[in-house]
């Protein structure tokens, strides 16, 4: 059959233009118009699988930021938040702080649009950077240029994954652990304020709204509220809550008026605010200022997107976001 033998063809072309792209990461620069000449419909695609995505089901918008900071966090944007375990290696899906990761599909689905579009050119880190970027824009958000050219690993590594900041953590680790990745504390504040979208799993605020944590900077009646949401036990499930209630499917600046109310949902989110001192000064420049916000925010986007995988990790254009080529 002649379309069989083509469709080998074509395989062959796949599989060697996929060995081809596999080398050692490089450190060229990212830059917006990397896939100029090779793929010049990729921002339209990525916006178009969005668009519709969003439609059906708004709550990915949220994830796929999200996914987007636990992907660079982890040994540099390079994909490896995005791979499936197996029998050789556990995925950063498996670690703790993914349990409610969510939003694959939306990139699997842009991934393979692309590859038949561009083949074996287009990688998916810069699928993520670029999925998160819409993300923002699609809840209202700023819009911003998002330099490209990232590699996808072929290791996830789940212990580093176990080393995300925690919901229970302190304004000090919170400074230290962007630190570690270049990231200042006015970049981790602005940062922070993604958390004005989406929403967080009753175990991940229960020590908060309960006490437990030894957090008193809380606005009683929200933590009357959130109780409800949100049983004692450990052992019991309890429910979702948004970080923002007035508006939490909009990308404003109203995480920083909750948490000048005492309202933020983690203790990781009130850490920001209530010590005093410069810190508290720059909670209430954003909260006074959304523009400002907007434009910290997306500057600290960019920043946190140019996090590069260790020197001598192996880097190639994944074909499949799930499983190394
Ligand atoms: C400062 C340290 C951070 C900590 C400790 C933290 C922790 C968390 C936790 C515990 C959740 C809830 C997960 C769940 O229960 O389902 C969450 C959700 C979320 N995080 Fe963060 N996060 C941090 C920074 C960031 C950053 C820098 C971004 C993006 C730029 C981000 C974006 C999000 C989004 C959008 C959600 C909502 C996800 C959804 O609704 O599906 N977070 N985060
Ligand atoms: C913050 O947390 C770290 C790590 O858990 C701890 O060692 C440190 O003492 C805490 N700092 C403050 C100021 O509470
Ligand atoms: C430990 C844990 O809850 N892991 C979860 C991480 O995320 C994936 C994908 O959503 C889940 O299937 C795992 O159970």
């Amino acid at each position: 059959m002649a379309s069989s033998k083509g469709s080998w063809a074509a395989l062959a072309l796949l599989l060697f233009a996929a060995l081809a792209s596999t080398a050692v990461n490089g450190d060229h620069k990212l830059s917006a118009r990397y896939y100029d000449e090779t793929c010049p419909n990729v921002q339209r695609v990525v916006r178009a699988v969005m668009a519709y995505k969003v439609a059906s089901e708004p709550a990915v918008a949220p994830a796929l930021l999200r996914l987007f900071f636990h992907d660079c966090f982890v040994n540099g944007c390079d994909g490896s938040v995005l791979l499936d375990g197996t029998h050789f290696s556990e995925s950063e899906k498996d670690a703790l702080p993914n349990a409610s990761l969510r939003g694959f599909e939306v990139i699997d689905e842009i991934k393979s649009v692309l590859e038949h579009d561009c083949p074996a050119t287009v990688s998916c880190a810069d699928v993520l950077a670029l999925a998160s970027r819409d993300a923002v824009a699609m809840l209202g958000g700023p819009a911003w240029s998002m330099p490209l050219g990232r590699m996808d690993s072929r290791t996830a590594d789940r212990d580093a994954a176990e080393n995300l900041p925690s919901p229970h953590d302190n304004y000090t680790s919170l400074v230290s652990t962007f630190r570690e990745r270049g990231l200042d504390a006015r970049d981790m504040t602005a940062l922070s304020g993604a958390h004005t979208v989406g929403m967080a799993s009753c175990v991940n605020y229960r020590a908060r709204v309960y006490g437990s944590d030894g957090d008193t900077n809380i606005d009683p009646s929200f933590a009357e509220t959130r109780r409800q949401s949100c049983p004692a036990g450990d052992n019991e499930d309890g429910g979702m809550a948004p970080f923002d209630e007035q508006t939490p499917m909009t990308f404003d600046n109203a995480y920083y008026k909750d948490l000048i109310a005492r309202r933020g949902l983690l203790s990781s989110d009130q850490a920001l605010y209530g010590s005093g001192g410069r810190q508290d000064d720059l909670v209430e420049m954003y909260s006074r200022d959304g523009k400002k916000f907007a434009k910290d925010f997306a500057k600290a986007m960019v920043k946190m997107g140019n996090i590069r995988p260790s020197k001598g990790t192996t880097v190639e254009v994944r074909l499949n976001c799930k499983m190394v080529n």
